[in-house]
């Protein structure tokens, strides 16, 4: 058993786990939900918010840190911690995925991908060695390998290929990490298994991946647009062929149910910019599904967004939440965002008990029946 990694307790019923993570700047309980702060910042919170609402790791972005302002002058700075004023972990993806969701003129070539800033059009490259350097400048207490994520749908043989080349820059990321001494530092690097919809290569990526003895694997490739259904499926058929005793991380999902399904499967982090983003127009998470304040039949709601949930936004109406998002106040963003990051962390506290206690699967299906009840 890696010591970084504890496994207190997996599920009889389903694959759910419960464990506990070691990084440089803390333990995270799992399964966990990571707010996104892709820019050196979670959207209108400050970190005291992210303490207030019991946030235990953040995500941050290699690609746009990268690119503004720099990861030499956030080194030169102390580091991505001291940088933004947030001293719990952080976990930071290694830019290939935004290269390909955001960059203009992109060519993937075997040694990495060339492209063009979307900001001002300067021409990079981003492989093994410059993700690898850039996260050790941000002081990154999980770092991402680079990968090359198949569009869905996508060709068998492209997909092949995809997984061969992120096979390969995954060897060349863990190389790297060795000989820099990022990882003895107690820095750890995930691998990510592709494979699109394809079981086979999916498995193929998961054993080959395994292999190499990484401190924590992500599934990737998942939520880009197949129905979920298929998605679920995908993540099913990698987690199996993953070691059992390190974490597991579905990248960029779900809805609350997704959340709740996929750690039925045997997944302990999750990160989306779901809950953050529809906080910035409007929409918030209740217990009986998501409820859009714009919506007129607010207008007069004395009542909190929920009555079962404590927040700080919750001290608040339905009323006022209402009239200072129509208004456009900039508080209408820092207000819901908190209320859904909180709701989201909230939920994975509740799985973990519920693992616990060893009534996950009757739980989860009684959430999720309750909230997809109550959605509109
Ligand atoms: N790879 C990386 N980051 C990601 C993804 C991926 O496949 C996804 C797909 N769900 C989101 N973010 N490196």
């Amino acid at each position: 058993m890696p010591s970084h990694f504890q496994l207190l307790k997996t599920d009889t019923a389903t694959a759910a786990r419960r464990g506990r993570l070691r990084t440089r700047h803390g333990v995270i309980e799992t399964p966990i939900f990571m707010p996104v702060g892709t820019q050196g910042t979670v959207k209108s919170l400050t970190p005291a918010h992210l303490h207030e609402i019991g946030a235990q790791i953040i995500l941050g972005n290699t690609y746009h840190l990268n690119l503004r302002p720099g990861s030499e002058l956030i080194r030169d700075l102390g580091g991505l911690h001291a940088f933004m004023g947030w001293n719990g972990p952080i976990l930071t993806d290694s830019g290939g995925f935004q290269v390909f969701s955001l960059a203009k003129l992109r060519d993937i070539r075997e040694d990495g991908v060339a492209f063009q800033s979307h900001l001002d059009g300067t021409k990079l490259f981003l492989g093994p060695r410059e993700v690898m350097g850039i996260q050790q400048n941000l002081g990154s207490d999980i770092a991402m390998v680079i990968d090359e994520c198949p569009p869905w749908p996508c060709e068998r043989d492209a997909c092949a290929r995809a997984c061969e080349r992120s096979l390969r820059w995954a060897k060349q990321c863990r190389e790297i990490a060795t000989e820099s001494g990022f990882l003895a530092a107690g820095h750890h690097v995930f691998a990510i298994a592709q494979g699109s919809t394809f079981d086979d290569l999916r498995r193929e990526a998961a054993e080959a991946l395994s292999a190499l003895d990484f401190p924590g694997y992500a599934v990737g490739g998942v939520s880009v647009g197949e129905p979920e259904p298929e998605m679920l499926k995908q993540v099913g058929a990698t987690t199996p062929f993953l070691p059992a005793d390190k974490p597991r991380y579905t990248m960029g999902l779900g809805t609350p149910p997704q959340i709740l399904k996929m750690i039925a499967l045997g997944v302990d982090m999750f990160d989306c910019v779901l809950p953050s983003r529809v906080a910035r127009n409007g929409l918030v998470f209740t217990p009986d599904g998501p409820m859009n304040l714009r919506n007129e039949r607010f207008r007069t709601d004395a009542r909190p967004i929920s009555e079962e949930i404590v927040n700080y936004t919750t001290q608040f109406s339905r009323a006022y939440l209402r009239h200072v998002t129509i208004a456009g106040e900039i508080v209408s963003c820092t207000l819901l965002t908190l209320h859904n990051l909180h709701f989201y962390l909230d939920l994975v506290s509740q799985a973990r008990a519920h693992i616990e206690a060893g009534d996950y699967a009757a739980w989860s299906r009684a959430w999720i029946a309750r909230y997809e009840a109550g959605a509109t």
